[in-house]
């Protein structure tokens, strides 16, 4: 039988399984550079550049494996700009009798795939993607009938069968999660690791400058350009994450310092979710990096829990709750997005530190992601949708699928508590703690209203206030609302006051 197969800019994988599934010696392997998905949100240049050059290396290397692809350019004169529109010419060009395709990661592409078949008259067989550990329907069981959804419970469940850190049937070490441990702020050190880095090649540069031709309004900085992509380039970088940075892992994993970018974090993301490292494969080193001693074990739990616990987890939520799920917006929340998210003209610190290198890098780690620019969005009441198309378009690594109930369920609490038991909000009290950033501030974090007060502080007090109805029955905000109680009743109006004026001035 001849079959089409589509393979997916996420899906560069030698073992996805519609490869595993087909014959090389009479499929064709279509792939297509096409301009609506690097513009339904209009993606981070640095983003593009990634996927179209990972994509290019990938088509070669299935060549040399010995199969027949058809790579579409961004530039090709015939190109449709949409994945429906390349299928239909590459199934002119190849009279395929089916199309096999992965499961995608996100619902608005699965929804044009369930057309295909009734448009083409052809069978399209769409295989799950088990490059995950938990599939879609083995998640939606393991969600039926549970009041709540905790990532904890799933991640046990996760260990269990992945064999990862057990004991027999205990975990290593005898607890599931070593978080306490995970929390020391950071400091300035000479040798602090850094993410290795990829030379570009002639096909890197070759789309660079189709990028910078194709998308020069798209938000970021294109150059310099250091992202793998090619699986071995992945591999390296994998190798350097296990040698110089995951031994410091935990510890500082909620860590932020202005002259350090990426700390101990792995800078894996990327390469994991457009296929270029398998992340059960990724967990398996970490582990032996424990078991050989060369890493604690509050490292590699911490680092394998990100991977099959909340990696896992979201991808679980997001299938079991889309097409919805991005509408979410249990706040009523609908302030728009301020400039500053693109411009990183702000004299907060923490933000502009946090954009600047969102827009050099197309990377932030977690716990900027979560409790700077996600807090700020959540405290301040900013329109969900908007956030949630913010973080999509500026990281390298963002696919709905991962990077909805991030945003959504766990930075803004818009999904009202599915994915948290509380909202991550916070005042300028745990950003001075876990960073460096206040030192140098145009704000005073100490101050807590009035000209020059951090501007975290008063929308703490203010966002509780404000939705009080909807958050004070949460046995975790129990302690914070005695302490809005106790206070007097003019520092509450001072609180709400600052609020509304630094709120009045982002208009
Ligand atoms: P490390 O800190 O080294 O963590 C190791 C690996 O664990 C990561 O490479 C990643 O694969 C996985 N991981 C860690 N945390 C999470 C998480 N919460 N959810 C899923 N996987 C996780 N991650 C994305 O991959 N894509 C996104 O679009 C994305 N959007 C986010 C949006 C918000 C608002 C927040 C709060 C988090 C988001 N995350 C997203 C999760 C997390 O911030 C990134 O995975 C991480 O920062 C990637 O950097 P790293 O590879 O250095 O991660
Ligand atoms: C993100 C992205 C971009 C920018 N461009 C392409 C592309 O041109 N061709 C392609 O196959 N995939 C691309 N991707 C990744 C897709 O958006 C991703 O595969 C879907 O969103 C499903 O997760
Ligand atoms: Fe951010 Fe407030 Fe610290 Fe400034 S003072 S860096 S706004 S937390």
């Amino acid at each position: 039988m001849r079959d089409l197969l589509v393979i997916l800019g996420d899906q560069l994988s030698p073992a996805v399984s519609s490869l595993r599934s087909a014959d090389p010696g009479s499929a064709v392997v279509l792939m297509a550079e096409v301009v609506e998905e690097a513009t339904y949100v209009r993606h981070h240049k640095k983003k593009i550049a990634f996927l179209f050059s990972a994509m290019r290396h990938f088509a070669e290397a299935l060549r040399q494996a010995g199969w027949e692809v058809d790579y579409v350019r961004l530039d090709d004169p015939d190109n449709s700009g949409s994945f429906t529109g390349e299928l239909e010419r590459a199934i002119a060009r190849h009279e395929p009798e089916r199309i096999l395709v992965t499961e995608p990661g996100e619902w608005r592409v699965q929804a044009a795939m369930e057309g295909w078949s009734a448009r083409f008259g052809l069978p399209v067989d769409i295989l799950g993607d088990d490059r995950f550990l938990c599939s879609r329907a083995d998640f939606a069981d393991w969600a039926e009938g549970r009041k709540q959804l905790r990532m904890e419970f799933f991640y046990r469940e996760m260990r269990r069968k992945s064999g990862l850190l057990m004991d027999g049937d205990d975990p290593e070490g005898g607890r599931w999660n070593f978080d306490a441990e995970n929390r020391k702020p950071a400091k300035t050190d000479l040798f602090m690791p850094k993410p290795a880095h990829s030379e570009p090649d002639e096909i890197t540069r070759a789309v660079l400058d189709l990028v910078a031709e194709r998308f020069p309004d798209h938000f970021g900085d294109l150059e310099p350009f250091w992202f793998a992509v090619t699986a071995e380039g992945a591999e390296a970088a994998l190798a350097h994450f296990l040698e110089n940075a995951l031994p410091s892992f935990g510890d500082y994993q909620d860590a932020m310092l202005v002259d350090e970018r990426f700390l101990y974090h792995s800078v894996l993301s990327l390469y994991i979710n457009a296929g270029l490292l398998n992340p059960m494969e990724v967990c398996r080193r970490v582990e032996a990096e424990y078991r050989a001693g060369r890493a604690p074990l509050n490292a590699a739990e911490g680092f394998i829990r990100q991977i099959i616990g909340w990696r896992e987890y979201v991808r679980g939520i997001y299938w079991l709750k889309m097409p919805d799920y991005v509408g979410e917006n249990f706040f009523g929340a609908d302030r728009p997005l301020p400039d500053f998210y693109w411009t990183a003209e702000t004299g907060m610190a923490c933000v502009r530190a946090a954009v600047t290198q969102t827009k050099e890098e197309a990377y932030a780690h977690h716990i900027q992601r979560l409790m700077v620019t996600g807090n700020f969005a959540l405290l301040a009441g900013i329109d969900p949708k908007a956030v949630h198309e913010w973080y999509l378009a500026v990281y390298a690594d963002a696919y709905e699928w991962v990077e909805a109930p991030n945003t959504l369920g766990m930075a803004l609490f818009a999904d009202g508590g599915l994915l948290g038991s509380k909202p991550y909000a916070a005042s300028g009290n745990y950003i001075n703690k876990m960073s460096d950033y206040c030192g140098g501030c145009a704000y005073d974090v100490k101050r807590k209203t009035g000209e020059g007060a951090c501007p975290f502080n008063a929308l703490y007090w203010d966002f509780l206030a404000r939705n009080e109805e909807k958050l004070r029955g949460n046995p975790r905000l129990g302690q914070i609302y005695r302490t809005w109680d106790r206070m007097a009743d003019d520092k509450q109006a001072d609180y709400r006051k600052s609020a509304a004026a630094f709120l009045q001035a982002l208009r």
